[in-house]
């Protein structure tokens, strides 16, 4: 017997799901049933409005009757599929005919429930999928995790400029970059030992992370520097910005071992023009970051 996990069930809870059937009875007794499972249920009478809502509402897996007026199960589901390889679609079935069964794989189905319904096998057939998309999830955010600080790490770092930069460049505007880097920070390691320069490490992440706004970024640029990029923020916003967050960390003490252990951070500061790479926003903010450190440290250049 498969146990039913608790994070799958957690997980389908917020999820949308869109079903789709044609007989009002069979309809009204499926979504009291489906309700209870999920965290949206999106309910459409046949394929062409399944369709309709699918595009409006984008559900995050879909469940349908094959047999309906207007525009049938399959039919929606090759449409979808078309467009989106990835969401699970779950056939009801009464039909167990090798026809149908052949057609829907070709499309591109995931599963299947058989007429009359099995409301556990139901139940866990959209576990099934909840897991599937859980993981998929799970893995996406790994990829853009730095795993010690929980930040954005270079990658994902690289995706949002990707997306700001073309942001601006379409609508105009404007965004800026902090590049900060602890001080001295070798020195803590050899101190106080790697492990706890590993912790400091994270709680400067948090500072910076709980400091910046929600449509800021930040991230983990390597080793012991953070890149955060500010939306519609000119550089003199940007510079107050840094020196705001380079006060939060100057207040913050790591206790490692009953010792306190207090870094600061050095700021280079600057802001996207049109054209420029990323390549070419960091040198600048790296060419501003050394001026920092070679004026005495703890302080923001631009
Ligand atoms: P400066 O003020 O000029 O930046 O001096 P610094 O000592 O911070 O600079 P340096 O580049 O000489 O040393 C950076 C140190 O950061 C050396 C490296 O071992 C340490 N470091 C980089 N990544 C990690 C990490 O993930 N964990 C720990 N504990 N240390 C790290
Ligand atoms: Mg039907
Ligand atoms: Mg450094
Ligand atoms: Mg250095
Ligand atoms: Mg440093």
């Amino acid at each position: 017997m498969t146990t039913i996990d608790e994070k799958d069930q957690a997980f389908l809870k917020g999820l949308t799901l869109l079903y789709v059937e044609d007989e009002e009875e069979v309809r009204a007794q499926f979504v009291r049933f489906l309700s209870r499972l999920v965290g949206k249920l999106l309910v459409a009478c046949d394929g062409e409005e399944g369709l309709a809502i699918y595009h409006d509402q984008a559900p995050h897996m879909i469940l349908t009757d094959i047999l309906m007026p207007v525009r049938d199960g399959l039919e929606m589901a090759r449409e979808i599929r078309a467009v989106d390889r990835k969401i699970p679609i779950i056939l009801l079935t009464a039909f167990e005919q090798i026809e149908y069964l052949k057609n829907s794989i070709n499309i591109g189905v995931d599963k299947y429930v058989t007429k009359p319904v099995d409301g556990l096998h139901l139940q866990r057939t959209l576990l099934e999928c909840a897991r599937r998309l859980r993981l998929e999830d799970d893995l996406h955010s790994a990829a853009q995790t730095d795993p010690l600080t929980g930040l954005a790490n270079r990658r994902e770092l690289m995706n949002r400029f990707k997306a700001e930069s073309a942001r601006v460049e379409r609508h105009g505007g404007v965004f800026s970059f902090l590049l900060a880097d602890i001080d001295h920070f070798k020195l803590v390691n050899d101190t106080f030992g790697h492990p706890a320069g590993d912790q400091v490490l994270k709680r400067v992440a948090a500072v910076l992370a709980k400091s910046s706004r929600a449509e800021d970024v930040c991230g983990r640029w390597g080793g012991e520097e953070f890149l955060l990029m500010l939306a519609n923020t000119d550089e003199e916003a940007a510079l107050s910005a840094a020196e705001k967050l380079r006060l939060a960390v100057a207040d913050l003490v790591t206790v490692w071992e009953e010792k306190p252990i207090a870094v600061t951070l050095s700021f280079g500061v600057g802001s996207y023009r049109p054209g420029m790479s990323l390549e070419e926003c960091i040198t600048a903010v790296d060419k501003a970051l050394y001026r920092a450190k070679a004026n005495g440290r703890n302080r923001s250049e631009a």
